[in-house]
């Protein structure tokens, strides 16, 4: 029985599927109903800065009383229960890890509670709908106000910090993602090449299903809580 001692877990939209929220690529997601170079792409935002703004705000509302399910519980429970280190990458921007209370959280995409003043960079709790009328509480000028979250063609956040993690790592675990979208599908590699062990928890093999040792598929309210208690 190997002991581990620091897990990278990555986790994308299908570990918040089950509290009730879209995924992107499933036959019923967000990218069937819009088209990601309007919504979630710079260029989309200056040139259709409104669909943006009701693209974000109407999944802020969406995820209003959403609770985080028994993998995000069982995530927070393993973080306070593993002697070694726990930190979880994720691409998800919909707050559920923290409610569920993890800790040592890496939000590569950014995140819904948080807006972004495109003009000053100044960043402020989005507690109202966003519009090019809402002034930058930072700059008090109107019309940069965005979510603050990474688009396509955009920089994820803390990549330094992701890669630190991969490099020390002895288990990474990926759990409700597709593994299209980088560079977060390419960190199962990262972490094989260090000589960590790779699984992928899943309700079936991703796009990068083959570079895992060992796979678990299942909704991940039963795999999760099965391969972390
Ligand atoms: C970057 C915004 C440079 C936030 C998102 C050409 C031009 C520019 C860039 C590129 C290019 N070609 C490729 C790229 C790179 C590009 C990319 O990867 N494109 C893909 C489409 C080919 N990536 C980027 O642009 C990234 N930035 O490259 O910068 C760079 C970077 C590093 C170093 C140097 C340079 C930025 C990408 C971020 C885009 N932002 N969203 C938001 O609105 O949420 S994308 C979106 O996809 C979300 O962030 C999401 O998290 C992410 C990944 O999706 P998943 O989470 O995996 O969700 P998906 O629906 O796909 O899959 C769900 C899975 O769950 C499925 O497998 C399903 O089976 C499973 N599931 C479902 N139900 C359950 C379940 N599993 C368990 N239980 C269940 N119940």
């Amino acid at each position: 029985m190997t002991v581990y001692q620091r897990i990278v877990i990555l986790t994308g939209a299908g570990l918040s599927a089950e509290s009730g929220l879209s995924t992107f690529r499933d036959k019923d997601g967000i990218w069937a109903r819009y088209d990601y170079r309007d919504v979630a792409t710079p260029e989309g935002f200056a040139r259709n800065p409104s669909l943006v703004y009701d693209f974000y705000n109407q999944r802020r509302r969406d995820g209003m009383g959403v609770q985080p399910n028994a993998a995000h519980r069982a995530l927070a429970k393993l973080e306070d229960a593993f002697p070694g280190d726990v930190v979880i990458v994720t691409q998800n921007i919909d707050g559920l890890h923290e409610a569920a209370g993890s800790r040592n959280l890496i939000h590569m995409h950014g995140q819904m509670a948080q807006a972004l003043c495109a003009l000053c960079n100044a960043r402020s709790p989005w507690v109202e709908d966003l519009s090019a009328d809402l002034a930058c509480s930072a700059c008090a000028t109107p019309g940069g106000m965005r979510p603050d979250v990474v688009w396509f063609g955009e920089m994820p956040y803390d990549l330094d910090r992701i890669a630190a993690a991969l490099s020390s790592c002895d288990l990474f675990i990926s759990i409700g993602t597709s593994g299209n979208v980088y560079p977060a599908a390419g960190f199962v590699a990262a972490a094989r090449d260090i000589g960590a062990h790779t699984v992928e928890l899943n309700l079936e093999p991703s796009e990068g299903a083959s570079l895992f040792a060992e796979h678990v598929h299942g909704p991940a309210t039963e795999v999760v809580p099965a391969y972390v208690d």
